[in-house]
């Protein structure tokens, strides 16, 4: 095992030997591997925060990685930049493995020197994995990369969390496949900023059009009160057709927004902290056999309706500010 120091030193120094291993230890449920991840951190912290932060989603299937493999090789090519790239996967028994499981379809760029993949942690309830990518998203920060791109389903809740901690955000769509935004959740269409209606090529070529309005309609209606406007374009991952304007809106973005990018950072920690916050009292609670108890039979009582939620809350905050101040 590296020390601190030599997994400090090896990380501002961009080797991604011992990144990966940081972000191992990061994944670990051994308490003294997350002691040493989080000692590592706190020393990475100050050389944080320099990436754009980019997320991606879009259902099974509609070109996530081969989008990633194109625009990212395109990025690190033509504007000589480097690429971190992260999952977040909460549907682990998904056909066809995890999101990333599969880097045989960004072969071009897990053979870049220049580009750092790192598959999706394939287990764990979607909390936790938020802040293993959360934590590893730093630690690619301070390693050196400038872009950082984190993949995910929109099928759930997963985009939520990632749109916390990206500065922008890309939905994925496919033409033609449908008016109901393919299944989509009114929630991803909201935090978008960019639509992407890719596999605009061959046999679809006359439905990107059509398919691009309807997007533009349906972020029309649903439009941020923030300066920035989303927009819909037709790209082709597959035939890297329309990867320049997606760099010149995300550029216009970087340059243009800064303190929204600001804002979104800061108000995503503050909820961050909240999360951690919440789920240390959970645990606290968990970890008390009265308290744990008492926890299990008022949510079956509430589940069953014998008791309203409101009372129960009530209860339950009582109990456990009486368990806290016992423990003084
Ligand atoms: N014609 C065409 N096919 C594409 C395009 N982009 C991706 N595909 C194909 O669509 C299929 C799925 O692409 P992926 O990139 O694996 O999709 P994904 O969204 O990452 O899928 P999951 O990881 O399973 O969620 C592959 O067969 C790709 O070759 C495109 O622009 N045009
Ligand atoms: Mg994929």
């Amino acid at each position: 095992m590296l020390t601190k120091e030599e997994f400090v030193k090896g990380i501002l120094d961009g080797n991604t030997t011992i990144l990966a291993r940081a972000i191992t230890l990061v994944e670990s449920r051994h308490q003294e591997h997350q002691a040493l991840a989080s000692d590592i951190l706190n020393e990475v912290l100050p050389f944080t925060g320099n990436a754009q932060r980019i997320g991606i989603s879009g259902i099974p299937g509609v070109g996530k990685s081969t989008f990633i493999e194109s625009y990212g090789e395109f990025l690190i090519r033509e504007k000589n930049r480097s690429i971190a790239i992260l999952a977040i996967d909460p549907s682990s028994e998904r056909t066809g493995g995890s999101i990333l499981g599969d880097k045989t379809r960004m072969s071009k760029l897990s053979q870049n020197p220049k580009a750092f993949i790192r598959p999706s942690p394939s287990s764990g309830h979607l909390g936790g994995v938020a802040k293993k990518t959360r934590e590893s998203l730093l630690l690619c920060e301070a390693c050196g990369f400038d872009t950082i791109f984190i993949e995910t389903v929109g099928v759930g809740q997963s985009e939520t969390i990632v749109s916390q901690m990206v500065d922008f955000f890309i939905l994925l769509l496919q033409p033609g496949a449908g008016d109901d935004l393919q299944g989509i959740k009114r929630g991803i269409m909201e935090v978008a900023d960019l639509v992407c209606v890719n596999k605009c090529d061959g046999q679809n070529e006359h439905l990107s059009q059509i398919a691009r309005h309807e997007y533009e309609r349906a972020l029309h209606i649903l439009k941020k009160s923030e300066d920035f406007i989303p927009g819909v374009l037709e790209i082709s991952a597959l035939y890297e057709k329309g990867l320049d304007k997606v760099y010149e809106v995300m550029e216009h973005f970087f340059r243009d927004f800064h303190s929204l990018v600001k804002k979104r950072r800061s108000e995503g920690e503050v909820k961050w902290l909240k999360e951690l916050f919440y789920q240390k009292i959970e645990g606290l609670i968990l970890q008390d056999p009265k308290l744990s108890k008492l926890w299990s039979e008022t949510n079956k009582q509430v589940a069953e309706s014998q008791v309203s939620a409101s009372y129960g809350s009530e209860l339950l905050f009582s109990q456990v500010i009486e368990g806290l101040k016992g423990k003084k």
